[in-house]
């Protein structure tokens, strides 16, 4: 049989593998045991246990920010934080972004507006908003795509000449610092997840960030059914809490944030180094004057000047065990559920319509090794024309 140098048996090893669009960073499990053996004794699983009064306190320094909520998932957090804000009538939100982010909306009886995206950094462009506000608009709901920042001031001089409320999805912003000012401290709410394909994971998981201390409390009663104690509820509450095996992990796994984005900051150099300047490949510099996350590395595909289409460099890199994702498209706004609202229509959001049938980002982890990130670009750039 045919010997294998070194170099062939680790490019065959890492090409036989998958390598998915991203794997989440979990902490040595024998450091969780302890945790685990605590939560066995005590027998309190759930309804704002220890680790859950420890996990919320820490997070908040983390987040350097005072109130902090934590919830089941990310997506049971923007639908009790837009019902305690009250928020009705029409909401004024991005339709590039993971459905969730407009299903909330819809689950609070609100009418998504949907507004044309930046083409720079695929948020909300604050230049269009107020041409979509009407009598009823109550708020903007914005997303930090990809861990992007909104332009927060931009937004917030809107929110304020016209009386609206601002809710961040802030789901890809964990640990993003803006300069002079906290990211999670713009606008009323925001929001993270923490869902396994996050950069900070507790399996399921999400929080709300607050300002205001009233809010905080409103919030903790909504997401345990309205109950403001044993007998008095005071709203339409639901079911979001957070359990003790979530908090105990997320209250680890705060110890790994840094060499997770350290990890993904050296895959997202040699992106940069390997397809920066590729003709038809338009990669994207981490923004200036923040600290970033690396939650996703999005490219941008022109089929026509790089001679195979996005959806062909997708399915090729599927050949290849390689399964990047195509966040986002289709667009909230092409979806059955959405594409009816008179905000919709293609004609309104052209740079989100251009940018969502570009779009593929590319695996992006801590623990993705440079050669895996060489095999990736490799099938990029050599896949032949036609097949
Ligand atoms: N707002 C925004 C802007 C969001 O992006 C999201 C969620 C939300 C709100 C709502 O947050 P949560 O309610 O979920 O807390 C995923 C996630 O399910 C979703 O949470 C996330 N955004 C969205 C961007 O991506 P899929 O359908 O792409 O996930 P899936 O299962 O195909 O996973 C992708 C790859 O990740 C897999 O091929 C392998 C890897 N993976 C995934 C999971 C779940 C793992 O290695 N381990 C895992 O446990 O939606």
């Amino acid at each position: 049989m045919e010997e294998l140098s070194i170099d062939e048996q680790v490019t065959k090893k890492i090409s036989d593998a998958p390598i998915y669009v991203t794997r989440p960073n979990l902490p040595p499990l024998e450091r969780l045991y302890p945790s685990l053996e605590a939560i066995w004794e005590k027998k309190i699983l759930t309804n704002n246990g220890s680790f859950h009064q420890s996990f919320e306190r820490e997070l908040a320094r983390y987040l350097e920010v005072k109130h902090v909520n934590l919830f089941a998932n990310a997506t049971l957090a923007l639908i009790v934080g837009l019902e305690a804000l009250r928020i009705s009538g029409e909401v004024i939100t991005t339709p590039y972004s993971f459905v969730a982010t407009t299903h909330a909306l819809q689950w609070n009886g609100i009418t998504p507006v949907f507004c044309d995206i930046d083409d720079r950094t695929f948020n909300i462009d604050p230049d269009k908003i107020e041409a979509l506000i009407t009598p009823r608009t109550s708020a903007v709901m914005p997303v930090h795509v990809y861990g992007r920042p909104c332009e927060v001031d931009k937004i917030q001089a809107i929110a304020d000449k016209y009386g609206l409320k601002v809710i961040y999805d802030a789901a890809h912003a964990f640990a993003v610092r803006i300069k002079d000012k906290n990211l999670f401290l713009q606008g009323d709410i925001s929001v993270l997840s923490f869902h396994g394909t996050k950069l900070f994971t507790t399996f399921e998981g999400g929080a709300i960030i607050t300002k205001d201390e009233k809010l905080k409390r409103r919030i903790d009663f909504l997401k345990n059914f309205g109950f403001a104690d044993e007998v008095t509820v005071v709203g339409p509450g639901i079911n979001g809490k957070m359990n003790e095996f979530q908090a105990a992990l997320g209250l680890l796994s705060l110890e790994y944030v840094k060499h997770e984005i350290e990890g993904r900051e050296v895959a997202a150099n040699l992106y940069q180094h390997l397809l920066g300047g590729v003709n038809g490949i338009t990669t994207f510099a981490p923004p200036e004057d923040i600290s970033y996350n690396y939650a996703h590395f999005p490219i941008l595909i022109d089929g026509g000047e790089f001679g195979r289409s996005r959806d062909q460099v997708y399915e090729e890199l599927k050949r290849h065990s390689v399964f990047g994702r195509r966040y986002f498209y289709p667009l909230i706004s092409d979806m059955p559920t959405y594409r009816n609202l008179p905000s919709a229509r293609k004609e309104n959001l052209p740079v989100a319509s251009k940018i969502a049938e570009r779009v593929l980002c590319l695996p992006m982890y801590g623990a993705l090794e440079p050669r895996e990130v060489e095999f990736v670009c490799d099938c990029i750039l050599n896949m032949p024309t036609r097949r």
